[in-house]
């Protein structure tokens, strides 16, 4: 019995430390990378089973601009066919009280969810996921929900790839 095996890549770019490079970890291995974090994790593939359908993962990393600015139209440049989901990354800093203290001090408080929704609205992005590659909540979802905005795009007669903004 042969089994057609559809391939999704799926890139992760955005600024320098919001935590692309961890995100894969995460998912990769289920563990917080600490000590020495490389620039960027080598290229990684993983089979996965999504929606009932064998799909190779393909991912790749980033080593991330400091300007979001510039990123965001040179993703809609080259990859025009791209699905873009919005991630808000370290959401277990929203109950780090160092966190919240100094953001408090800059007058400034974490982004909530509705915001993070609207974000994403305005940037064309299809989701908003939030997620922490410390405590790993919403980590496995993100990569599913990045797998079936390929897939529900090819139902409807379209090839795509997927890029994640972060
Ligand atoms: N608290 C917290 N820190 C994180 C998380 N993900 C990454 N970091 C930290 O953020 C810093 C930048 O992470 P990195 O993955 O190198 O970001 P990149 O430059 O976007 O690849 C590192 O010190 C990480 O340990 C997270 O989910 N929670
Ligand atoms: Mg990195």
């Amino acid at each position: 019995m042969s089994v057609s095996v559809r391939t999704v890549r799926l890139g992760a770019v955005g600024d320098g430390s919001v935590g692309k490079t961890s995100l894969f970890f995460a998912y990769t291995t289920d563990a917080f990378l600490t000590g020495y974090i490389p620039s960027t994790f080598d290229s990684s593939m993983r089979n996965i089973v999504v929606s009932d359908r064998a799909v190779m993962l393909q991912m790749w990393d980033t080593m991330g601009g400091e300007d979001f600015d510039r990123w965001l139209p040179d993703l809609k440049r080259h990859c025009p066919h791209a699905k873009i989901i919005l991630v808000g990354t370290k959401i277990d800093l929203r109950e780090d009280r160092d966190m919240l203290l100094r953001l408090s001090q800059r007058g400034k408080k974490p982004i909530t969810m509705e915001e993070g929704e609207d974000k994403a609205k305005e940037i064309g992005a299809e989701l908003y996921i939030e997620c922490s590659s410390m405590t790993q909540k919403g980590v496995n979802q993100l990569f599913e929900e990045a797998v079936k905005c390929v897939l529900s795009k090819e139902k409807r007669g379209k090839k795509g790839k997927k890029c994640i903004i972060s």
